[in-house]
């Protein structure tokens, strides 16, 4: 999508501070970081939000990256928390899908 933020990282006309890479996803960390771990993933192609999302494998896939990269990143056994935020009320912001993982220290419920 021609005037998408992500899409630009994805493509590789923007850089961000790339964590991980391969022919579908891309994950880097968050420019307003809220956590000491705060890496957000994508996919390359173009998703707006959770409710775009139609390929089962590709969220799973999304998912355990998450889950991978905590734990080489050192957070699987401290914790961690994902987010996947949806539209104004979810708090979106950036409307290509991106799942946060937040991590090192303690996170609260209810989230604000
Ligand atoms: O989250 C969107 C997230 O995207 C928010 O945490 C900031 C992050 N962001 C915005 N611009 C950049 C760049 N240029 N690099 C890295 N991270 C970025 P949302 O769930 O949509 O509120």
């Amino acid at each position: 999508m021609v005037d998408c933020l992500f899409c630009k990282m994805a493509s590789g006309q923007i850089k961000p501070d790339v964590v991980y890479e391969d022919d579908e996803l891309l994950a880097f960390r968050d420019i307003h970081p809220q956590a000491p771990l705060h890496v957000l993933v994508i996919p390359k192609r173009h998703i707006s939000n959770l409710n775009e999302l139609d390929d089962t494998a590709l969220g799973g896939r999304l998912l355990q990256t998450a889950a991978r990269l905590a734990a080489e990143l050192g957070y699987a056994e401290s914790g961690y928390r994902t987010v996947f935020n949806c539209n104004n009320d979810g708090g979106q912001t950036v409307f290509h899908l991106h799942l946060h993982v937040l991590g090192g220290r303690q996170m609260h419920w209810p989230p604000g």
